[in-house]
């Protein structure tokens, strides 16, 4: 099916009957479309780099960043071309092949956006994926990144339209909407999605992915985040969403978005390796790689780097424009010889 095929006209009854399924029933619909679109082994390794930390004006509910809740994050400025470059080159060694850069801040200002197409041409020149995510944008203001080399830019809708008041009372729903359009019309690929098990209702976690999969364009990147709940924060001491609901919201993810790639994003530090197994088996095929997200934790290499032998997954490898290959470091250190057979000779 063509992407343009593909149905921008869901109702929430039927995205909620999806959710209801018999268990065995969604995810084997959901892996078959999986498998139509997507390598179902291949999961692509983002690395996450806070380069803007903390002191943020905003009130979201669920966030350690807000300067107005009391979580122990310490406000930094912004980082130093070189300082991302050293990180983003680590990551690039480690085997990631998208860097995403994340600032705390409610809308940058246009020297801040100056400031940051810089870190993104360098980062794009080591020959990685470039994602940023900085809050809400101008039109200008995406098209200055999209000329300094951005891929993709990270702005979530986080929850259903209905419930947004009750998590975020400094901006509107309307606000991110308008971001994504300038996004969108910039040229730059989207990356939007939200967060699950903030007490949200199977209803309303219907609506998020509803009007995800009714924006004009599916948002090339789907990431699904399960709550990390930090203390301080409003939403600390939410109670835990069950784990088969995760996976039931990323199985819907990818029967509404099937071409997309769908995040298994935060909170799976806080998640057996046997439900991660299922996200992937309903069509979750990227996750985030490296120690830490933005503040706080994500499991480390060496367990994702096990848990990918386990499962027999590899990193998906990116082609970019001039033709080249990023190399499968991440399989090269797992597997000896870089081929995926599993013997000890070196690459
Ligand atoms: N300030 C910008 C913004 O809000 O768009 C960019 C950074 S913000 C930290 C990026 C995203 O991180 C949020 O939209 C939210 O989906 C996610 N996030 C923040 N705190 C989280 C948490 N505790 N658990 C899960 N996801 C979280
Ligand atoms: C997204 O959807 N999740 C990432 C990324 N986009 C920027 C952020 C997760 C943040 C988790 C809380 C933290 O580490 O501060
Ligand atoms: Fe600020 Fe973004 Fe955190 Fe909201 S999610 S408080 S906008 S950093």
């Amino acid at each position: 099916m063509s992407v343009a095929a593909f149905r921008h006209d869901w109702t929430r009854d039927e995205v909620a009957a999806l959710f209801a399924l018999p268990f065995n029933e969604l995810l084997h619909r959901a892996h078959s479309e999986h498998r139509a679109h997507h390598d179902p082994n291949a999961v692509q390794v983002s690395t996450l780099l806070s380069i803007k930390t903390g002191g943020c004006p905003e009130d979201c509910g669920y966030c350690p960043q807000a300067a107005r809740y009391h979580t122990g994050v310490k406000a930094e400025k912004l980082m130093s071309v070189d300082a991302v470059v050293a990180r983003a080159q680590a990551a690039k060694h480690a085997g990631a092949s998208r860097f995403c850069m994340g600032a705390a801040w409610r809308s940058p200002k246009d020297r801040d956006v100056v400031k940051v197409a810089e870190i993104v041409s360098a980062v794009k020149a080591l020959g990685l994926e470039t994602c940023a995510t900085l809050g809400m944008l101008t039109d200008t203001q995406a098209q200055t990144l999209k000329h300094a080399g951005l891929d993709y830019y990270n702005h979530n809708l986080d929850t259903a339209p209905e419930f947004y008041g009750e998590i975020i009372h400094t901006r509107e729903y309307q606000d991110r909407l308008d971001t994504l359009e300038h996004i969108r019309e910039a040229g730059l690929k989207t990356c939007c999605g939200g967060i699950v098990g903030m007490g949200e209702t199977r209803t309303q976690r219907a609506g998020l992915l509803q009007t995800l999969a009714n924006l004009p364009e599916h948002p090339q990147s789907v990431p699904i985040n399960q709550l990390v709940q930090v203390e301080g924060t409003p939403l600390h001491g939410t109670e835990a969403l069950d784990p088969f609901e995760f996976v039931r919201t990323i199985a819907v993810a990818r029967i509404l978005m099937p071409a997309s790639m769908v995040r298994l994003s935060a909170g799976r530090q806080e998640m057996d390796d046997a439900v991660q197994a299922l996200c992937f088996f309903a069509g979750a095929n990227s996750i985030f790689y490296g120690e830490k997200l933005l503040t706080t934790g994500n499991p480390d290499v060496e367990h994702d780097r096990a848990l990918f032998r386990r499962l027999d997954l590899h990193p998906l490898e990116v082609i970019e424009e001039a033709g080249t290959v990023h190399a499968d470091i991440l399989e090269t250190e797992a597997n000896g010889c870089g081929q995926g057979c599993g013997c000890s000779a070196a690459a």
